[in-house]
């Protein structure tokens, strides 16, 4: 059997295996998700991101377990966990961490968790963590949790990975919601305060309600009219309807399991809200465009310059430091002329 076909049967060995081929970008890797492809597309992606320390770890955690008790006439979904962590050297202890923090679920056949420490690029970190979920998502896995620190362009772009993404906070943290600042707040579909059990919980609340009131003005209009509107009024079932998704607001403590059946229930409903509007599907095609993107950015610079004469480009790099031509019609005559 292949590397592939074992994953494919189930095998957790292969699966670890290919997976660091796909982290370390190896040829292996890449001709492995070449063949993985066609498997892909049933997984629920959930993003979770926030800053470092609301808890995030110990929510996927408790999100995982949620997901793997048996309930009647289901079948526990498999669970697949990839942490994301780009800042490694400072955080190898906040790592091992999470590692015995997650230590629970190991064991359960139906889990499985990678840490990722960053390598390369943060560009080359999205790709990569594209790359393990496409993996866990061929190899079965129906939910695929994605955790990041919610820091900054490249935290936005694996965030945007998602079907579903719940941005953390936690009351105490300061003044400021730590997600406005690294403007993830928009891209949140479920928000979740977690470490509930702190104070200043209702201040974190009422802050999180403004910022959703200001990025999302109609929703304040309904606010305004809630006196006037029962909830089977015909205009909001029409609202939702169209693709309308107000992002709910849900406290939790991780530490505890409060509040964790109702976030997998947002997250539950979430799916049936992307599904039925679809949402879904547009959701799908804007990420596999984006990855298309990306592979043809990278493919194209490089065809690029494999025909460029070292000559050419340094001599041409000369005259825009000397300030003869202008960076941008530099890089027309290197394009367009050699
Ligand atoms: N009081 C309280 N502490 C929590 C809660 N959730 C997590 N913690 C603690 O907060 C710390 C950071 O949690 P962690 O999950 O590693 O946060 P992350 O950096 O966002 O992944 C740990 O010491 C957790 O035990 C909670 O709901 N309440
Ligand atoms: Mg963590």
């Amino acid at each position: 059997m292949t590397l592939v076909e074992s994953v494919l049967a189930g095998d957790r060995l292969a699966l670890s295996r290919l997976l660091s081929r796909i982290e370390n970008n190896s040829p292996e890797g890449r001709a492995a998700l070449k063949e993985l492809f066609p498997h892909t597309g049933k997984g629920h992606l959930i993003g979770v991101t926030g800053a470092p320390g609301t808890g995030k770890s110990s929510l996927v955690n408790q999100i995982a377990r949620y997901y793997r008790q048996p309930r009647s006439g289901e079948t526990p979904r498999r669970v697949a966990i990839v942490a994301v962590d780009p800042s490694s050297p400072f955080t190898g202890g906040a790592i091992l961490g999470d590692r015995i923090r997650m230590r629970d679920l190991s064991g359960d056949p139906g889990v499985f968790i990678r840490s990722m420490a960053s390598r390369g690029s943060l560009g080359g970190l999205a790709a990569a963590t594209a790359g393990l979920v496409q993996a866990f998502d061929a190899a079965g896995f129906e939910v695929i949790l994605i955790e990041t620190v919610g820091a900054g362009q490249a935290e936005v772009d694996i965030a945007r990975l998602a079907h579903t993404t719940l941005v953390v906070e936690a009351p105490g943290m300061g003044d400021d919601i730590q997600a406005i600042k690294a403007g993830i707040l928009e891209i949140a579909d479920v928000l979740v305060i977690n470490k509930a059990d702190r104070p200043g919980v209702e201040n974190t609340e009422r802050a999180l309600r403004g910022m959703l009131d200001l990025a999302h003005p109609t929703r304040r209009v309904f606010r305004q009219n809630e006196h006037h509107l029962s909830p089977a009024e015909p205009e909001m079932e029409l609202q939702e309807g169209n693709g309308f998704w107000q992002p709910p607001i849900q406290r939790t403590v991780s530490t505890e399991g409060t509040g964790i059946a109702e976030v997998v229930g947002l997250i539950e409903r979430h799916k049936d809200h992307l599904l039925e509007s679809g949402e879904w599907q547009r959701r799908e095609r804007a990420r596999l465009l984006s990855e298309l993107q990306h592979h043809l950015q990278l493919l194209l610079f490089s065809r690029w310059r494999s025909g460029l004469s070292h000559d050419n480009f340094q001599s041409t790099l000369d005259a825009v430091f000397n300030h003869q031509l202008a960076p941008q019609e530099a890089a027309e005559r290197l394009v367009y002329q050699s």
